[in-house]
């Protein structure tokens, strides 16, 4: 078994500009990523054979970002019981297709749903380090440090303002 770490996975390299945002951020937190393009449409062979290797080699959590009919991460779901953590992409209806397909998961095979888009990509990067810090002390103090220093950079841009 590898180090652990979080897989992202995207249904098309046209998701890549958008889910560069997770791979940064994980990167920021020294949190250790493999990125894969793969689509429950167009590579469902090779998209379950992913899962269950990656799962196998000690994936913590799957980050899955999908436009249009946004079945990637429900297909992930299906075959692994990690946390599965859904990014829809604005590919087409301003993305409400996309989180709606991510989003209704019949009973039993939960998809975490965060925003469209960059934001969405953002906070399931935090998402997937928050679920690994769960094993992880220096992890979760890196977290901490990290809303601390978010903190005191809210204050003192109110502070500048009173002034
Ligand atoms: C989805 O369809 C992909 O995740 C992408 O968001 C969208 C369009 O894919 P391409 O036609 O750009 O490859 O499967």
């Amino acid at each position: 078994m590898s180090k652990p770490f979080i897989a992202i996975l995207m249904g098309s390299d046209s998701d890549l500009p958008i889910m560069k945002t997770a791979v940064e951020t994980l990167k920021s937190l020294n949190v250790e990523c493999e990125v894969k393009v793969s689509s429950a449409h167009r590579t469902p062979v090779q998209t379950h054979d992913y899962v269950k290797d990656a799962d196998a080699r000690g994936a913590v959590a799957f980050i899955c970002a999908a436009g249009m009919a946004a079945h990637l991460a429900g297909a992930v779901a299906a075959n692994t019981t990690k946390p599965v953590i859904g990014v829809p992409i604005n590919s087409s209806l301003d993305g409400l297709d996309a989180l709606l397909s991510t989003v209704q998961m019949p009973g039993g095979i939960p998809v975490a749903t965060v925003a469209i888009g960059k934001a969405g990509a953002k906070n399931a990067a935090y998402l997937a380090a928050q679920i690994m810090a769960v094993g992880d002390a220096d992890l979760a103090q890196r977290l901490k440090d990290e809303r601390q220093a978010n903190t005191d950079a809210v204050i003192a841009k109110d502070a500048a303002l009173q002034e």
